[in-house]
């Protein structure tokens, strides 16, 4: 199978275009996806900012298991991250914006000690598809920056104002040169954070099955009707194909569809919260 793999010249770009904006922001807000918090956050990002006051958010914690990322953000608290869980479709953003206030504090106050009000600036960043622009049109109550459930929407860094005294810029996706851990990028793949038509899809459902049926096991039969009902040799694709009664005329199994619902519905929530890396 051909490695997983998405480093599109724009991400370079972005990736400068972060650097360059970097020392003008005080703190950075890191968006990852609540239903695999390891696999979604950027090594690159964490090295890039070291040093500048972060924010961690999970977002999409709407689709996660609640009880799961109870464990990550304990887990993440130990290690002293300041982090929270967010639902960009509904959520209001208080918390986040606690937090994003507590870690731009120290640079207001330095301002106001030499008798200035300083507008601080935060940047959002994170890997394509983690809901960066949903977050940032959540917190400002209006729909500012474009949405699209695939990867590569954003392309060039847009700065916002979210109060009279703090601005927020939203970034395109980026992801590293070297997806080494390809269980990780798997997980992105199924996740939407790479775009399908890089990979063979029929593969990356079949491959999403199987976990399902580990984590899962109960609602992905029934939505699929796999069980015990599948021919001899039959992959789970095909048995949720037959099960779906996705067919092509002649009563040909028509897997291209079918993967392409599953991992729609998967990425929807249809089967349920369920996250994919555990703490
Ligand atoms: N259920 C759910 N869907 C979300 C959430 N946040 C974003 N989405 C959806 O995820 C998809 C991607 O959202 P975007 O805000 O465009 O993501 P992005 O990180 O800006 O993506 P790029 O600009 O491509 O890097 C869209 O279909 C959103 O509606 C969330 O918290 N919960
Ligand atoms: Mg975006």
């Amino acid at each position: 199978m051909q490695p997983i793999q998405w480093y599109p010249g724009h991400m370079a770009k972005t990736r400068r275009m972060l650097e360059d904006q970097l020392k003008r922001v005080d703190a950075v807000v890191e968006l990852c996806d609540a239903r695999a918090p390891l696999a979604s956050r950027n090594p690159v990002l964490g090295r890039m900012l070291s040093g500048k006051p972060r924010v961690l958010v999970l977002n999409k914690s709407d689709l996660a298991d609640p009880a799961a990322t109870r464990e990550w953000l304990a887990r993440f608290q130990r290690e002293g991250v300041s982090v929270c869980a967010f639902d960009a479709m509904r959520g209001q953003g208080r918390d986040v914006i606690r937090l994003l206030e507590e870690a731009v504090a120290p640079a207001v106050e330095r301002m106001a000690r030499r008798g200035a009000v300083k507008t601080a600036r935060a940047m959002i960043v994170g890997i394509p598809n983690v809901g960066k622009s949903s977050f940032v049109n959540r917190c400002l109550r209006r729909n500012a920056a474009q949405v699209a459930d695939r990867p590569g929407v954003t392309r060039a860094e847009k700065w916002l104002r979210l109060t009279p005294t703090l601005e927020m810029m939203d970034s395109p996706g980026m992801l590293w040169p070297k997806l080494d851990d390809q269980e990780a990028a798997r997980m992105l793949c199924w996740l939407g954070s790479l775009p399908d038509d890089i990979q063979d899809i029929e593969g990356l459902a079949e491959s999403l099955l199987r976990r399902l049926m580990e984590l899962a096991p109960r609602s992905t039969e029934e939505r699929y009707h796999i069980t015990g009902g599948g021919e001899e040799g039959e992959s789970l694709l095909e048995a949720a194909c037959r099960g779906r009664g996705w067919l092509l005329s002649g009563g040909r199994l028509d897997t291209e569809r079918a993967a392409r619902l599953t991992l729609d519905e998967f990425r929807s929530g249809k089967l349920g919260r369920i996250t994919l890396e555990r703490a």
